[in-house]
C-alpha cells in the first residue's frame, strides 16, 4: 500500500500536485484543508471554530484534524493507498497518523517535501487570493503568520520523517509539470 505525505509550507503546491498524483497513482486524496473548508461552507459548529483560526493564519487544534482523518480512513478502507495533503502539520498529528495506519497494518511510505522560496510562497498565495475568496489568502500579514506557524510547528516534522528515512526533499520551484515529474521520479524510488 502506497501512503504518501505531501508536505510543504503554505502555498508550496501541495493541493496542486495532489490533484496530479491522485490521477496518476490512483490513490485516495485526504486534504485536511479541503475537509475544513467543507465544514466551513456547511456552517457546522466545527467549521465555525475552524474559520476563526484559519482566517488569522493559525492551525486548527490537533484533536479536530486527527478526528477528521480517522473518520475518512474508516470511510475509505478499501483504498489502494492515500495522499495525505496538509496533514500531518504537528508532531502530535504525525504520531497519530502512524498509529492509525498501524492499526490497518500499514505505514507512511514516504514524505515528499516541496521546497519553495518564501517570496514565491507569498506571491502564489496572494495570486490565488484574487479568486479563492479565502480570507487567509488575501492579507500579507496573515500569510506571513501562516509561514511563521509553519516554521515553528510544522517544519520540525522534516526531522521526524528523516529519523525514519522517509524524508524526500523536492525542488518546488518551476512549472507545475516540472515539479510533478520530480515527484513521480521520487515516488518510483519508494
Ligand atoms: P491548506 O488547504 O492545506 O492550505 P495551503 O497550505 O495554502 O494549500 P496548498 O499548499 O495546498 O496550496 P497550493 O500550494 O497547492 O490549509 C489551509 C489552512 O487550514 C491552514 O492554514 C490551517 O489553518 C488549516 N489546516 C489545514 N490542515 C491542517 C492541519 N493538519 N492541522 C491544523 N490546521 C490545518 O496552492 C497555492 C497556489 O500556488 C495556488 O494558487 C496554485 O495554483 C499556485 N501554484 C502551485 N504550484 C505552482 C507553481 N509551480 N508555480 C506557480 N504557482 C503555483
Amino acid at each position: 500500500m502506497l501512503n504518501l505525505v505531501l508536505f510543504g509550507a503554505p502555498g508550496a503546491g501541495k493541493g496542486t500536485q495532489a490533484d496530479f498524483l491522485i490521477e496518476k497513482l490512483k490513490l485516495t486524496h485526504l486534504s485536511t484543508g479541503d475537509l475544513l473548508r467543507s465544514e466551513i461552507a456547511a456552517k457546522t459548529e466545527l467549521g465555525l471554530e475552524a474559520k476563526r483560526l484559519i482566517d488569522k493564519g493559525f492551525l486548527v487544534p490537533d484533536s479536530i484534524v486527527i478526528g477528521m482523518i480517522k473518520s475518512k480512513l474508516l470511510e475509505n478502507k478499501d483504498a489502494n493507498g492515500y495522499i495525505f495533503d496538509g496533514f500531518p502539520r504537528t508532531v502530535e498529528q504525525a504520531l497519530a497518523l502512524d498509529e492509525l495506519l498501524e492499526e490497518n497494518g500499514s505505514s507512511v511510505s514516504g514524505m515528499l517535501c516541496l521546497c519553495v522560496d518564501k517570496e514565491e510562497l507569498i506571491n502564489r498565495i496572494l495570486s490565488r487570493g484574487k479568486t479563492s475568496g479565502r480570507a487567509d489568502d488575501q492579507d500579507v500579514s496573515i500569510i506571513r503568520n501562516r509561514i511563521k506557524v509553519y516554521n515553528e510547528k510544522t517544519d520540525p516534522l522534516r526531522n521526524y520523517y528523516s529519523a525514519q528515512n522517509k524524508y524526500h526533499k523536492i525542488d518546488g520551484m518551476g512549472s507545475v509539470n516540472e515539479i510533478a515529474q520530480r515527484l513521480i521520479d521520487t515516488v518510483a524510488t519508494l
